[in-house]
């Protein structure tokens, strides 16, 4: 029942940040008091959200947020990595809302007052749906009018912040919202994904540019989620499949921030699928970056496909209760070849964590299977820290559980459990061996 890791860790040092994780729109509720965004629309479409929930209560959050830093600080972490609503933060016509700025500017004070460092994410999927009526992520507009959001917030913020991140995970908002349409908006079609993370890739390199010039104290920089692809056997073209898999879905997002281009698969892909690239754009996309947030939670495997480029098969068990495969050597392997391929900036687990069902006997919650999840993937960390990797800091996701997209809230990831009839949060086994591993560095 605990999570350890070898006596010599880096991580075991005073200066590697531990931290928990949530995001605006899967916690906070408040719905009233912001604009609407396109969660909250693709959740009131039929079919689309698993439980036909929505966002207006999650965690009430947006009322409990000033217990829920107390419970934070007892988890005794560094850092929370949270993010802004930005339908609650500007107005229709752009300019700031005062009450927004006022909630958020209350909980970075409280995290201050307590120590605990704040990790922002400017983009975790809620866009305004003022600006989806108009094209969302596929009207290369959004883009700009993300860098005015930067511009505004950054300012109002002062230095209130320790880190900035852009995005969250722009292969989920492209690939997922604009190509295959599971998450919000819910557009279909392969000619829309590439445009909109061009679009995305874009809005992030425009809001480096203001993030540097208004908080050049805090480290900037963005969070990718990476897959990492496998083949199904050792054939040449299960191997060509899944290299071509890869560049699809993972080195698509970072392999522009840091050598400027796309992946060379671009000239196999249909022309309208292409992005719609402007001169300077990719210079633009590739500003330097202080940190690389890297959210790991499974592998996925692949075969040649004689129709499409790929198939991805089944995974292997053990798998979550979310059915993604337990597997953290990929972890490992994926940081040690990102380190590889790219000159990284110094890196973050910006989020690492598993859907498991929850048992609660007597009102204690034993999760084992989590704290094994976290044991086995902070190892996978050390490991490639071993092998050269320079991480800085792990996030677990989530500090909850929460509103879990198109899962609604049947899908739990917290490491604090969550009543969602009354509200109540009780910590986990898992909870309280994560802060028994930070107490005991
Ligand atoms: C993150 O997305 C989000 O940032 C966070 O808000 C969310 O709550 C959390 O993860 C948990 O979902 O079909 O086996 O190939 C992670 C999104 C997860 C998308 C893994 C791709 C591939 C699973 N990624 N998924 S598989």
């Amino acid at each position: 029942t605990k999570i350890t890791l070898p006596a010599n860790s880096k991580m075991l040092s005073n200066d590697f940040v531990y931290g928990v994780a949530t995001a605006s729109f899967q916690i906070e509720g408040g719905k009233d008091s912001r604009l609407p965004c396109i969660w909250d629309t693709f959740c009131d479409t039929p079919d689309k959200v698993a439980d036909g929930s929505n966002g207006e209560t999650a965690c009430n959050h947006f009322n409990l947020w000033q217990q829920d830093i107390e419970l934070i600080d007892s988890l005794e972490v560094d850092a929370y990595r949270l993010s802004i609503s930005w339908p609650r933060v500007i107005t229709e016509s752009g300019e700031l809302n005062p009450e927004g700025v006022a909630y958020y500017v209350g909980i970075l004070d409280a995290l201050a007052d307590k120590n605990i460092k704040a990790y922002v994410t400017l983009y975790h999927w809620d866009l305004p749906q003022h600006l989806e009526d108009k094209g969302g992520w596929l009207n290369r507009e959004t883009a700009y009018k993300f860098r005015d959001y930067a511009d505004l917030i950054s300012k109002a913020f002062g230095n209130r912040v320790y880190s900035y991140a852009t995005l969250n995970e722009p292969f989920c908002s492209a690939f997922l919202g604009y190509e295959v349409g599971v998450h919000a908006p819910g557009i279909v079609g392969k000619e829309f994904g590439k445009k909109a993370a061009h679009h995305l890739l874009l809005a992030h390199g425009l809001a480096m540019a203001v993030l540097t010039k208004n908080s050049p104290n805090s480290l900037n920089g963005i969070v990718l989620n990476f897959t990492p692809c496998y083949p199904e056997s050792n054939s040449e073209a299960d191997i060509n499949a899944t290299a071509f898999a890869d560049d699809y879905f993972n080195q698509w997002y970072i392999k522009p921030l840091f050598d400027a281009e796309y992946p060379a698969i671009m000239s196999q892909l249909p022309v309208q699928n292409h992005p719609e690239i402007q001169p300077g754009d990719m210079e633009i996309i590739s500003h330097p970056l202080d940190f690389l947030g890297v959210n790991f939670y499974t592998r996925a495997i692949y075969r040649a496909d004689v129709k499409e480029h790929f198939f991805q098969i089944d995974p292997p068990e053990p798998l979550t209760d979310i059915g993604w495969e337990i597997y953290p050597k990929a972890f490992t392997e994926l940081l040690v070849s990102l380190n590889k391929k790219y000159k990284l900036p110094p890196v973050y687990i910006t989020e690492n964590g598993a859907a498991m069902a929850d048992t609660i006997v007597n009102g204690v919650v034993n999760d084992q299977n989590r704290i094994d999840y976290y044991h086995d993937h902070l190892n996978a960390v050390h490991n490639a820290i071993e092998q050269g990797v320079n991480v800085d800091g792990y996030f677990a996701w989530s500090l909850m559980d929460n509103f879990e997209w198109a899962e609604g809230y049947l899908k739990r990831f917290g490491i604090v459990y969550v009543d969602y009839v009354t509200q109540e949060r009780t910590i986990k086994a898992s909870g309280l061996a994560y802060k028994e591993l930070i107490k005991n560095r």
